[in-house]
């Protein structure tokens, strides 16, 4: 597949102003005529020839202001329509095209999913409903006449305003129109045909506008939509309080359904849903669903203007609306829910998925300057790295030249298709600060590491900090430049008590702002020797290492004003006894023993005041963070055993504690979603865990009475999780048991393949297989294919990196076998691959050969051949 470089922007030769399709929904034969109103571009080149970009397209006609086209007037083919002659001044071009949503099994273009119609259209999935100019920049104001068999999709939905419907005689059919006008890109067309159950509310504006919102769902489902309607109507009321944002159109509609490559999609006026991402009741979803529906509705909202108003001029600044996109629905769940908290789960994701991605073959700029298949740039590294920089923004120009810069950008921006240049632009100019070293977030890949010495002078009372930076080469970028990192600090005392220390490189928000390869700075002052506490909020997404002992890092776990260095400090020891454990299979005593102490403690003081805070501090690093820590010649079994011992000890330890609490948060009254109670049951739920650990007879006896008792689904599927890791016939039979229960429940099978994915146990693959069997899978449903088949490649590190490679081969043949009927769903599985380089040497060789099988066949998608080479690099 060719190369599509940044370098070689330029303007399209032709603009299109105004589209007007008609649609006439048919399960395989679906009709489109599109009347583009279309005429050269100015910045264009005067004499280029209209190549217009298509997709498995069949053509019916092509007309020129009005007049059909001869075959010897245009040139056609299922990817594209050329006309070599097109005229030079404004012109209507009409286009008949056929498709078959129900062949369409990409879910990209029009697709049906449980028999209704719905349409996904980025990045370019436009292009498979009609031929047409499909690019960001190309904005058009759009008309959309939608015509159905009424018994068969008596809800007909476009982008916009509805502006007629009716019926046609008595053919059973109907229709009707919706329009658009605020003008936009096609990847946000939209249109919905179906069978489908509705909840709305009305909604005022801050300037009294009156808007309808609804949202869609499968008939007999609509109260499980009443968590995200809600969550609208908070996500609209935030973005006018926060950023001064209003809604523009009279309806807003959200349609959920069950056959999503990710999570949805914010057409204009219609966002498209994962049914995941809408539907919630005690009964089905979990404390983390609750939290995820809140953040992507508003996600979603949210890109009304960083998106819709303001689009990308093209994909290369995918980042302009996703970071900041992700950065302004991060912003909204920390105040609606708790600040620290929400920060840490931020950090926690930050590092399992994008430091990952940024450590590996895959590693690429948050602003790429190539790709082949711009599908697989929608990462970790867009989204959540590129949401950082926004972040970082905000840290070194402060809170009110942040809004500022906002309003400027939206004032120049709106109703464009903008660069990162443009948005960066509008923050210079209201600073007056030059943010062109700061701009190197965009264009260099690779996590940097930070270095720190501390040296504390008695005799002068002074404290004085050495910095230093390296970022490690990554593909394509051998050679890297220090990064403007803002360093967000203070120093803390043993004994807790203030410290008058002061520094002239801190400003005002105390952040510091480092950006050299190494540089100093020095606190005066200083009465005592203080313990450092950097990079508070987790203020640059780097990687620090400090000459700090542990006994410091656990002054700061007591001691700290910032809450997330408060956690931090406790993973920084849990890592390091991890890291030794699983290296050199054993660590003192007194070195666990002082953690858990620390930890029996922390949990004696603060438990009961920050539940969620209290549970994030007693999870341990993930198995997959450990090896990302250890980095090389990895071995998947030792980092098992590591943590569960290192659980067993702290269970041991503090489990008088540990029982305290577990009874003293017995679950009583009706659930509620809302973060404290949510916090309540994540502190108990991990107190179960770690007695599970340390005495696992007790924990079997815990969890099953947990599970028959539990009145939803955080606590039912919390008590399955501990019982899966206990084998046995009481975990047989609680899965069987749970499987059973919910097997109308398609979501909840989903949570219950992913568990059973999960088990790290030899056997584990047979399970598997055996589920892949199940009638509640199927491979061409991304939900399902995702938690049982992505679940095993992500998170049981020990079978999916077994040392007998079948881990490795099973994940191969399923992508190959996805990768047919839907690419981008193959080529996300096959991302599992990305650690396969840091394992130790025998199952490195068997990935390697497992990744060549996939390169060796014929056919592959581009998304999967674009994966699969650059794994191999
Ligand atoms: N913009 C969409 C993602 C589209 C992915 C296309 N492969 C959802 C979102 O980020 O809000
Ligand atoms: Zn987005």
């Amino acid at each position: 597949a060719p190369v599509i470089r940044l370098e070689d922007y330029r303007p399209s030769d032709f603009l299109i102003d105004q589209v007007e399709l008609d649609v006439k929904l048919h399960p395989t034969e679906t009709r489109v005529i599109a009347t583009l109103a279309m005429r050269p571009n100015p910045a264009g080149r005067s004499d280029a020839p209209l190549v217009l970009d298509g997709d498995e397209l069949n053509l019916k006609s092509v007309a020129l202001d009005g007049r059909v086209l001869s075959d010897e007037e245009f040139e056609a083919s299922p990817h594209s329509l050329t006309i070599a002659q097109a005229p030079r001044q404004a012109f209507t071009l009409t286009i008949e095209t056929e498709i078959n949503p129900t062949a369409n099994t990409k879910l990209m273009g029009l697709y049906r999913s449980s028999g209704n119609y719905c349409t996904q259209c980025e990045a370019e999935g436009f292009r498979r409903i009609t031929y047409f100019l499909d690019r960001p920049d190309i904005l058009s104001v759009y008309t959309t006449r939608i015509e159905a068999d009424r018994e068969e999709a008596p809800v007909l939905l476009g982008n916009g305003n509805p502006v007629e419907s009716g019926s046609i005689d008595d053919s059973g059919r109907h229709y009707a129109v919706w329009h658009d006008p605020h003008p936009k890109p096609s990847y946000l067309f939209a249109l919905v045909g179906g069978r489908l159950g509705r909840v709305a509310e009305s909604f005022t504006t801050m300037s009294g506008r009156e808007v309808e919102l609804a949202i869609y769902v499968e008939p007999g489902k609509e109260n499980r939509a009443d968590y995200a309607l809600e969550a609208l109507e908070r996500s609209m009321r935030w973005d006018e309080r926060v950023f001064g944002l209003e809604y523009d159109l009279d309806v807003f509609n959200i349609v959920a359904v069950s056959d999503f490559n990710m999570g949805a999609m914010e057409n204009k006026g219609l966002n498209i849903f994962n049914d995941k991402y809408v539907l919630a009741s005690p009964e089905t979803a979990t404390d983390m669903d609750y939290a995820h529906i809140e953040a992507i509705i508003a996600h979603e909202y949210f890109h009304n203007w960083t998106g819709n108003r303001v689009t990308c001029r093209d994909w290369f600044q995918l980042c302009l609306k996703e970071g900041l996109t992700v950065f302004r629905d991060q912003e909204f769940s920390s105040d609606e829910r708790s600040r620290p908290v929400h920060r840490i789960a931020e950090v926690k994701t930050l590092r399992a998925r994008q430091f990952l991605e940024d450590s590996s073959p895959l590693s690429h700029p948050v602003r790429p300057n190539q790709y082949r298949e711009i599908n697989n740039f929608y990462t970790a590294t867009v989204y959540e790295k590129g949401a950082e920089i926004v972040r970082m923004l905000k840290t070194i120009i402060g809170e009110q030249d942040f809004r500022h810069g906002m309003d400027l950008y939206f004032e120049r921006c709106d109703g464009t298709a903008a660069t990162v240049e443009d948005f960066l632009n509008a923050f210079a100019e209201v600073t007056g600060r030059d943010l062109s070293h700061f701009a190197r977030w965009y264009e260099q890949s690779g996590t940097p590491r930070v270095k720190v010495k501390s040296q504390y002078d008695e005799a002068g009372q002074t404290y004085r900090l050495d910095f230093t930076q390296v970022t490690p080469p990554t593909p394509g970028q051998a050679k890297k430049e220090p990064m403007a990192i803002p360093v967000a600090l203070g120093l803390v005392s043993h004994d807790g008590s203030p410290l008058s220390a002061t520094c002239d490189q801190v400003d005002e928000r105390g952040v510091f702002l480092f950006d050299k390869a190494a540089d100093s700075i020095t606190f005066t002052g200083v009465t005592s020797l203080p313990v450092p506490s950097l990079f508070r909020g987790f203020s640059a997404p780097v990687k620090v290492s400090l000459d700090l002992p542990n006994a410091e890092l656990l002054v700061l776990l007591r001691h700290d004003t910032d809450a997330f260095n408060r956690w931090q400090a406790a993973q920084t020891v849990a890592m390091r006894l991890l890291a030794s454990l699983s290296i050199e299979g054993q660590v003192a005593d007194e070195e666990i023993d002082a953690f858990s102490t620390a930890l029996c403690a922390f949990i004696d003081r603060d438990a009961e005041n920050d539940p969620a805070f209290a549970a994030l501090v007693m999870t341990l690093p993930s198995e997959a963070d450990i090896a990302q820590e250890i980095g090389q010649d990895v071995n998947p079994d030792a980092i098992h055993r590591a943590r569960s011992e290192l659980r067993r000890r702290i269970g041991a330890a503090c489990s008088k504690r540990l029982q305290r609490i577990y009874a003293a948060f017995t679950e009583t009254g009706p659930y509620s979603p809302d973060a404290a109670s949510a916090g309540r049951r994540s502190l108990r739920n991990a107190c179960l865990d770690l007695l599970a650990a340390a005495d696992p007879i007790a924990g079997e006896a815990l969890a099953s009475a947990q599970l028959e008792a539990a009145t939803n689904m955080t606590d039912r599927l919390a008590s399955l999780s501990v019982l899966t890791t206990i084998p046995g016939t009481v975990r047989d039979d609680a899965i069987a048991w749970f499987g059973e229960r919910y097997r109308n429940e398609p979501l909840v099978i989903d949570k219950w393949f992913t568990l059973q994915a999960a088990i790290p146990e030899d056997q584990t693959l047979e399970r598997v297989k055996n589920l892949m069997q199940h009638p509640a899978f199927s491979i061409s449903n991304p939900n399902r294919v995702r938690s049982l088949i992505g679940s095993f490649a992500m998170l049981n590190q020990v079978q999916f990196n077994r040392a007998d490679g079948a881990g490795y081969r099973l994940l191969a043949s399923i992508v190959l076998r996805a990768d047919e009927l839907n690419p981008q769903l193959a080529a996300r599985l096959l991302t599992a691959f990305s650690t396969w380089r840091m394992m130790e040497i025998s199952r490195r060789n068997h990935a390697e050969e497992a990744l060549r099988s996939i390169a060796q066949k014929p056919n592959l998608s581009r998304d999967v051949g674009d994966i699969v080479s650059r794994s191999l690099e």
